[in-house]
């Protein structure tokens, strides 16, 4: 029996609730292909035509985040009887993914849904795909808002870079997660009575470029400017980045445990909280961290029972979202683009089947920053108390 209440971290509501909590069939296919045409498809077989199909690109190959987004992607387009494509290229590059997106344009697919990599370099391939009717959608990492359709938009960005902030001021004080909605009047609360030195808070990023975890880095930066973190928490972060590659990540978090000059780490990417788990773990270091993180993947790094001490282990908790979900919004808007006629303008809503235990939705475009963007979801937080049931979800 699940612990729902505890569940309510951040404000998620209970349908979402109990859509993550019942989708226990995730085949997350951990770092499963390495080569850099690496491809899952449905339909056919490896032969088949690409025309017709709808592509999901992440920023890379061998990311459960992006292997778990297509699972919602293509259950929910198959449901309706589309076929779909897993395309990432092997390198976290712009480049890497204008070459691949080059070749799918030409082979007339149906739709682009993608992670992106950078800012700037897509505007020529992205150009072929407007000529020749191929809407872009753009899920987790936001494309370039003169070609998409709309990004889908995982939770608040000033809400993600908040709660990050404050959960590695309460961890770095050796608070436990305060419980619901408490977090900023906590930390209010814990930096009023503090009076030891300035807290350093060190960011393990994934590359310079991306644009999703530099919009998360610079709400960070945003909630240190408030007042009540003055002279207590740097306003500066410490910044390094890994390229959403494990080694490269554990190189970075080893360089952060080798100067010892920050006091926790937000590694606001999956891939860089698990190799920084690992590297301050393997080196029995002081720095603690936070992030963002599958519960799968950083089990070694945090409590897993309400009766345990939370800060025994590395990660004393962390957050997310429903990344399954996450695919499928992508997924819908897609549709909508392609047989509703779509077209993502700010006020222009689009109709989401039920999907798993979630029901029917509509999701309406709303402005984000020189695009617009649905709504998906909202953080929460995994820690002790609902850690061991998540294992085996996300
Ligand atoms: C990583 C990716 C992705 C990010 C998640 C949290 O797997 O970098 O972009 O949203 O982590």
């Amino acid at each position: 029996m699940k612990n729902w209440k505890r569940l309510m971290a951040l404000g998620m509501s209970a349908t979402m609730i109990a859509s993550l909590a019942g989708c226990s069939t995730t085949t997350s296919t951990e770092g499963g292909a390495e080569d850099a045409a690496a491809t899952t498809e449905s339909g056919s077989g490896k032969d088949a035509s690409m025309e017709g199909t709808h592509v999901f690109m992440f920023k890379s190959t061998g990311n459960s985040f992006g292997d778990l987004m297509y699972e919602g992607f293509s259950e929910y387009l198959e449901a309706k009887g589309e076929k779909t494509a897993y395309k990432s290229p092997a390198e976290t590059t712009v480049a890497a993914q204008v070459q691949m997106l080059d070749e799918l344009i030409t082979q007339n697919v149906a739709s682009i849904t993608i992670s992106t990599n950078g800012d700037a370099g897509y505007d020529e391939v992205f150009k072929k795909a407007q000529e020749k009717g191929i809407p872009i959608v753009s899920v987790d990492s936001e494309a370039n808002p003169e070609y998409r359709i709309c990004h889908t938009n995982q939770a608040e960005t000033q809400d993600i870079g908040s709660y990050l902030v404050q959960a590695a001021v309460l961890i770095t004080l050796g608070v436990d997660y305060p419980g619901d909605g408490k977090m900023e009047e906590t930390v209010k609360k814990e930096l009023a009575n503090y009076s030891g030195d300035e807290v350093k808070l060190g960011v393990l990023s994934a590359s310079i470029d991306t644009p999703v975890q530099n919009s998360w880095i610079a709400a960070m930066e945003a909630e240190l400017g408030k007042d009540f973190y003055a002279g207590k928490v740097n306003p500066e972060l410490d910044k390094k980045y890994g390229n959403d590659d494990l080694t490269e990540s554990t190189t970075q978090a080893q360089a952060f445990i080798a100067e010892n000059a920050v006091d926790c780490i937000i590694s606001p990417t999956t891939v860089g909280i698990a190799a920084a788990g690992q590297a301050l773990k393997s080196a029995n270091s002081e720095i603690k961290l936070t992030g963002l993180g599958l519960p799968s993947e950083m089990q070694s790094f945090m409590p897993k029972t309400a009766d345990e001490n939370a800060f025994d282990y590395v990660c004393p908790y962390m957050m997310l979202w429903d990344v399954i979900h996450l695919g499928a919004v992508s997924g819908a808007a897609t549709y909508a683009a392609v047989k509703d006629g779509f077209d993502g303008t700010a006020g222009t809503s689009f109709e989401m089947d039920a999907f798993r235990d979630y029901e029917a939705e509509t999701y309406e475009a709303y402005e984000s920053g020189d695009g617009t963007a649905v709504l998906a979801g909202t953080p929460f937080i995994f820690e002790k108390s609902n850690m061991k049931e998540w294992i085996d979800v996300l």
